[in-house]
């Protein structure tokens, strides 16, 4: 018997040290880790959540920023069920460079749901990129959701979490029954 009802595939994306493995982390452990090394090419991590009485498991791939890495994005978006985006509030190329990410993702798995994240919250005071902005620009890219959040302070990590949740069964229900 698994121990989950579901299983999701979900891709962490965005430019080099936006803090994507730092999220991962947090989000498997509870635990801000600092001097992370840049990721090289792609890592799975699991993790089991609940909610409303059921168990999911989420499987998160968190791919590498760096440009040398692109060429393998295609390949690894295939058959995911969610993205999260993220840009780094406090760096606004990391912003502008959302449409090049949203493009690969568009050409390959179409429509999808999309989540996007600024980081760095607890940063606020440096930040470059404003609240306003992040919001304009997830309902241009018509993106599901937005959230700025910090995996230092933890703050809002869950919340991104369990809407990420939410609107992936959410999609599963819809497909189950357009199959009945
Ligand atoms: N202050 C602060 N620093 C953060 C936060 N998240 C990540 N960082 C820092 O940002 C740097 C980059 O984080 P990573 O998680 O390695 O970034 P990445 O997006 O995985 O980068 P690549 O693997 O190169 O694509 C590290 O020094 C982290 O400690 C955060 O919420 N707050
Ligand atoms: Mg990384």
């Amino acid at each position: 018997m698994t121990e989950y009802k579901y299983i999701f595939k979900v891709a962490i994306l965005g430019d080099a040290s936006v803090g994507k493995t730092t999220l991962t982390y947090r989000f498997i452990t509870g635990d801000f880790l600092q001097n992370l090394k840049s990721s090289i090419g792609t890592m799975l991590h699991s993790k089991l959540v609940r909610y409303k009485g059921d168990s999911i498991k989420l499987q998160i791939w968190d791919f590498a920023g760096e440009k040398r890495f692109r060429f393998l994005l295609p390949g690894y978006i295939e058959g995911d069920n969610g993205v999260f985006l993220m840009y780094d509030i406090t760096n606004s190329i990391s912003f502008l460079h959302l449409q090049e990410w949203l493009d690969v993702v568009r050409q390959q798995e179409g429509h999808i749901p999309i989540m996007l994240i600024g980081s760095k919250l607890d940063l606020k005071k440096y930040r470059s990129v404003s609240t306003k902005e992040g919001l304009k620009a997830a309902k241009q890219f018509g993106l599901f959701s937005f959230i700025e959040l910090s995996s230092k302070s933890g703050e809002n990590v869950e919340i991104a979490i369990e809407q990420m949740t939410k609107i992936l069964l959410a999609d599963t229900n819809k497909k189950e029954m357009i199959h009945l």
